[in-house]
């Protein structure tokens, strides 16, 4: 039998115990020995069965009471030393944001080639007047194919290059999209022009081998305006190619291709001189004047405006300009690869301080 004054001792004595406990290892010693599995309180509820039937209630109810006020106490003890331990450390650890950066663990980490190149390309295009647009991944038959005047029957549409989602119950199918025109399509559609834009972003084909893997990164540029002619294409495209490749003259050869999107279509070699490899050609990107479907899909007049589109490989654009043999460990996350071809966290390309730093 447990007296009402025995109750009241153990009671004391816990809050005692907890008022006096000087840090947190020793408030959760007292938690455990009041309320653990075989604590005092938890060890007086064990009693119970062995009680007359009319005492049990009462009983219970003294001793959760017990249980709830050590349970608040011990919280409320706990609160104050955690507070007092921040308090302590905040003391100590101090930070100085306006000490300049230390050379050790910040250099360690590794900018990937990729998100390099992207930095530079835009910093070469916005130098130029170029905005960068952006779009999501997941897109539409009409905004990744229909309106970029792709019909039904060409190769891109099937199967074999585009990842499609479940058609929905209406028919329709979503896809990952193949190009980042649907930006283009997307900006052409809801602005004014003039427009100057680049879309950079990832991209998805269903493809893979030593040269193509089934994510990449594209960067598409498009300009309209009611005057916008070849010559202004073949200008950007010049000043980007030696902004890039970071030299002073670059030899470049437009050779006739096609796309459904342009007409006419162009692929652009860039002599290899450029990286120090003379005699071939590199074949880097593909051009042309935005299809006057295109330009109509999306409610502009093709009496009116007119421009150019073009799409780089980010990747390819990669392992030219830095020497990178292979595609695939681009995206395989070796440390050691990172730490091979990466970039340092402070080579931040910019045109003045030279693009790759
Ligand atoms: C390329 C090559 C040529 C292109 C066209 C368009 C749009 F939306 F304006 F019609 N966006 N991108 C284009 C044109 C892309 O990539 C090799």
């Amino acid at each position: 039998m447990t007296s009402s004054n025995d109750l009241s001792k153990l009671e004391a004595d816990l809050l005692s115990e907890i008022a006096g406990a000087a840090d947190l290892s020793a408030i959760e010693a007292v938690r455990v020995s009041a309320l653990g599995k075989k604590g005092r309180v938890s060890e007086l509820m064990s009693r119970l069965g062995s009680l007359p039937p009319e005492e049990r209630k009462g009983f219970g109810q003294t001793v959760n009471t017990l249980k709830s006020k050590v349970a608040d106490a011990l919280d409320a003890r706990k609160a104050v030393l955690e507070d007092a331990a921040l308090d302590a450390r905040l003391k100590t650890e101090r930070a100085d944001v306006t000490l300049p950066v230390r050379l050790g663990a910040e250099l360690e980490g590794r900018i990937h080639p990729v998100s390099q190149v992207l930095d530079e390309v835009i910093e070469i295009f916005a130098d130029m007047g170029f905005a960068v647009a952006e779009g999501p991944d997941i897109e539409t038959d009409a905004m990744n194919f229909d309106k970029l005047n792709i019909p039904a029957e060409h190769p891109a549409r099937q199967d074999h290059d585009t990842f499609y989602f479940s058609p929905k119950p209406d028919g329709t199918r979503l896809l990952l999209r193949t190009h980042t025109s649907p930006v283009q399509i997307r900006t052409m559609s809801n602005q004014k022009p003039p427009i100057r834009i680049i879309a950079p972003g990832r991209v998805y084909r269903c493809d893979s081998d030593q040269t193509h893997t089934p994510m990449f990164h594209q960067i598409e540029g498009l300009v309209i305006d009611e005057s916008t002619h070849m010559g202004h294409l073949k200008w950007v495209l010049q000043e980007f190619c030696k902004a890039f490749f970071e030299v002073d003259e670059v030899k470049m050869r437009f050779r006739a291709s096609h796309f459904p999107f342009t007409e006419p279509s162009m692929e652009v070699d860039v002599g290899a001189e450029a990286i120090g490899k003379p005699g071939k050609w590199l074949e880097i990107l593909g051009c042309g004047m935005v299809h006057p479907n295109v330009l109509r899909n999306c409610g502009l007049d093709p009496e009116k405006y007119q421009g150019f589109a073009f799409g780089v490989g980010l990747d390819r654009l990669a392992m030219l300009k830095y020497g990178i043999p292979d595609l695939r460990p681009f995206f395989g996350g070796d440390l050691r690869w990172l730490r091979h071809y990466g970039f340092g966290v402070l080579d931040v390309p910019t045109l003045g301080g030279g693009i790759s730093g």
